[in-house]
Order: structure tokens, then sequence, then C-alpha cells
């Protein structure tokens, strides 16, 4: 299914041909083309005298959501893939994404997304070490994996899980697509329905992968070369609402803080949507954030030391220190192991690092997580400091006591590049 609004005619001929030049053509049953109601409805039509090829062709212009999903509806396969029509499949590039279908299909897979270059048109080869990731005000960003991720990686043909898809190029199965209720047909033009569809399918008893061995072009652009009949902001304010309402559970006060243009604007009805999710009995939000999918955990180390809590005599709650790194099997010991969580703060169980006096040198300590109001506990990563972000004063480490029995204490301090003290190093599992 390829949904386009005014694309250019030889750029669709090259994405419906390499799709006809390299697919093996018992797998292909038809090619769907959804013509957005663009200006001149010949490209449509003249493509569809073109083997396979069919032309849907929209009365007025609904965007590329409804789209699809009249795209999905006439389909007749068992299996729906997606394109963009500014693409260019590579070689074998379905074989590996049906296989996973094929033995789940509950899954719903992305091959890597190649970069067919805005002014040359050259294809150009991405990083395959990437997953899909986002920030609170849903804005989509790639993420690339960590270096303990690849090196857990001994198999690169290995699927890539991940949190979220980019939105346009996927393969699922069509009775999957629709018992989990297709897509959300209130949603308008572009935007949004990648958050939704990511969120659904993770929370509803799915999964979402990137297949390493499939790989597909895909012209990446500076603008949107259309028009949005009821503005861009509005567009993308209204869909990725729609999401957060429905799919964010209490976490969507996070999406508000971060886009508060987004608060008392008009987003329809969602009842429908409420409604599917209850149906389908699908997680909370929380599920899908602890299901290691946002989480990071593993140690925060310094050279050959690694951060610690333990246990003192005199004090209720464990302190921190820095100490050798233990390590067996691979996995760290237990006081040395941290979680990076979704909102900012570096835990272990129920304590967290927290900074109560914002000064230099101020110490750092273990206390209780609080959910709110917790700017005394959030922590940045920026290159290899951890950035207290109330103060934005660094993560640091001073040596008290004389040289015989010195220790190391955590303490925040100014951020200076150069200082080794400050250098943190998130070895994540
Ligand atoms: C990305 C996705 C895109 C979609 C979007 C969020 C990739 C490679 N692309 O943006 O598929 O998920 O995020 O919504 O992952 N179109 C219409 N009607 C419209 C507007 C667009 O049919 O009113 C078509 C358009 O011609 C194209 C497709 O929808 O074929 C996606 O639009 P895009 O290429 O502008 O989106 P992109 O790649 O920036
Ligand atoms: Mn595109």
């Amino acid at each position: 299914v390829i949904t386009f609004h005014n694309e250019a005619r030889s750029t669709l001929l090259r994405t419906i041909r390499s799709v006809m030049n390299r697919t093996p053509v018992h797998l292909i049953h038809e090619i769907i083309l959804v013509d957005d109601f663009s200006d001149d409805p010949d490209d449509c039509r003249l493509l569809a005298k073109l083997p396979k090829v069919k032309c849907l062709r929209n009365r007025q212009r609904e965007g590329l959501i409804r789209s699809r999903i009249q795209g999905a509806d006439v389909a007749q396969a068992g299996v729906l893939t997606f394109l963009d029509s500014h693409c260019e499949v590579n070689k074998d590039w379905l074989l590996p994404l049906l296989q996973r279908i094929k033995e789940d299909p509950t899954r719903v897979v992305s091959p890597v997304i190649d970069i067919i270059n805005l002014d040359t048109f050259a294809y150009v080869a991405a990083s395959s070490d990437l997953r899909g990731g986002f920030d609170w005000s849903l804005h989509f960003k790639w993420e690339q994996l960590s270096p303990e991720q690849k090196a857990k990686r001994l198999d690169p043909t290995k699927p890539i899980k991940t949190p979220i898809i980019a939105g346009g190029l996927f393969v699922i199965d069509k009775a999957w697509f629709n018992h989990l209720g297709k897509y959300d047909n209130a949603m308008d033009i572009w935007g949004g329905e990648n958050f939704e569809i990511s969120f659904r399918v993770w929370m509803c008893g799915g999964s979402l992968e990137i297949i390493p061995c499939s790989r597909v072009g895909h012209v990446f652009r500076k603008k949107h070369p259309y028009v949005f009949p009821e503005g861009n902001a509005n567009t993308y304010i209204k869909n990725t609402k729609r999401t957060a309402e429905v799919w964010m559970d209490e976490f969507k006060q996070y999406y508000y803080a971060a886009r508060p243009a987004a608060q008392g604007r008009p987003y329809g009805n969602i009842q429908s949507r409420v409604e599917l999710r209850k149906r389908l009995k699908c997680h909370s939000f929380k599920w899908y954030l602890d299901n290691e999918l946002l989480y990071q955990t593993g140690m925060i180390r310094q050279r050959q030391s690694c951060l610690e809590s333990h246990k003192s005599e005199d004090q209720e709650l464990p302190i921190l220190s820095l100490n050798p790194c233990i390590t067996s099997k691979g996995t760290s010991a237990i006081a040395q192991e941290w979680t990076y969580t979704y909102n900012h703060q570096v835990r272990q169980q129920q304590l967290c690092l927290s900074v109560y006096t914002l000064f230099p040198g101020s110490p750092v300590l273990l206390s209780p997580c609080k959910e709110s109001d917790n700017k005394q506990q959030q922590w940045g990563k920026v290159g290899s400091h951890l950035e207290h972000i109330a103060s934005r004063f660094c993560l640091d480490t001073e040596t008290v006591g004389d040289t015989n029995e010195s220790t190391k204490e955590l303490v925040i301090n100014p951020c200076e590049s150069t200082a080794m003290s400050q250098r943190w190093d998130m070895v994540m599992s």
C-alpha cells in the first residue's frame, strides 16, 4: 500500500519499479496506490497500467492515515506492506520481513531505512545500529544502540526490538492490523500515527522490530512539500494529543509539559479508541515504559571504579562511594547496578541520586525516589557527563581524608569538559 499526495511521477515510478524488480513475483499480490487527491489524477491512473498495480483516488484530501486505511481495506492479501511514495527497495528486502511474520504474526516489522540523497537521488547506506526513540513532546528521533547493546549483537542479522517505528515502511499481518484497530481514522494529513500504532502494538500484545537484513531507501525531506489545510502545527498537535489522551495514562502530563501549546486544544472525540483499548485489554503505558524499552540498567563507571551504594552503621539510608567495579558473568553487582529511567532519575530500587543544595561541592545522596516535583533527582546524559538538571552542575568526585585512607565522595561541581573526575561511562546492559 503506497499512499501519496502530489508525488513526482518519476519518484513514484522508481518506488514501484524497484518493488517489481526486486521482489519474487509470487510474493506480490497487488500494489495498491492511494492517490490522496493529488492535483493531477493522471499520475495514479497511468501507473495503474503496470501489472498488478491498482489505483484508488480520494475524492478529497484525507491525509496519509485515512488513505492507508482505505488501501488496507481493499487489499486482498493476508499480509500488508506499507511504503512511502519516494522509496527504492533493495535486493531481497521482503523475504526477511515476511519470515518474521510467518513465525509470529503479532510481530510488526520494519526494514533498515537507507537514505536517498535529497539533491542527487543517490542511494546511500544508513547505519543499521539504530532503533526508534522519542521525547515527551512526541517527536520521533533515531537512537544509537548503546555500545553494550551492540556488543551483545554477536549476530548482525538479529532483529532489533524497537519501542517505536519511524512509521512509513513496515509489514504487518492483515488480520492482526484489523484486530488491533487499524489506525485512528480521526487523525488528519500527517504525523503522530507512528506513536499511536507503536504504543498500541506493544501495549496490546505485539512487538516491533527492525530487521537488519532488509533495507529500503527513502528520501528524507527537509520540509513538507505539501500544504496542511489546518496548518502543520495544529495537525501535529491534534494527532499527538489524541495519542497521548488514549494511550499515555498519567504520563500524558509529560507530553503537556513538553508541548504546552497542546493544552486546551480541541482534538475530537476519542471514545471509540478508548473503548478499543479496553476491549483489547491492553497493558498500561507504565508497563510499556517499564518493559525494558526505555529503561537502561547497568553500571556507572569512572575508569576502573564504579558508583556503589552501601549500608552504613550510623545512617538510615545507604551511602554512595566509588569502588572497583565488580562483575561476574557479565552482570554487575547489585550494589553497583543503576537504572536510568524515562523521567531522568538514576535509581536503585526505590532510591534515587539526589542533590538538595545547589552549590559547587554539594553532596550527592541517595534518597527515596519521588514521582513528581522531583527536580532534585533529575539527571541528563550530556556526552560523558551526568548533568544535574536543576543546578546544571555535573556529577563529580572529590577525594577526602589523608592519602592513606582517602575515599571518594560524590558531589556536583560546575561542568568542565576536561575534568577526568566528571567523566562517566554508563555501561548499560
Ligand atoms: C515519516 C514516515 C511517514 C509517516 C510520517 C508521520 C518514514 C520513512 N516516513 O514521515 O510514512 O509515518 O513520518 O506521519 O518512516 N501523504 C499522503 N497524504 C498527505 C500527506 C502525505 O498520502 O496528506 C503521503 C506522502 O506522499 C508519503 C507518505 O504519505 O508517501 C508519508 O509522507 P511523508 O513522506 O511526507 O512523511 P515523512 O517521510 O516525512
Ligand atoms: Mn517520506
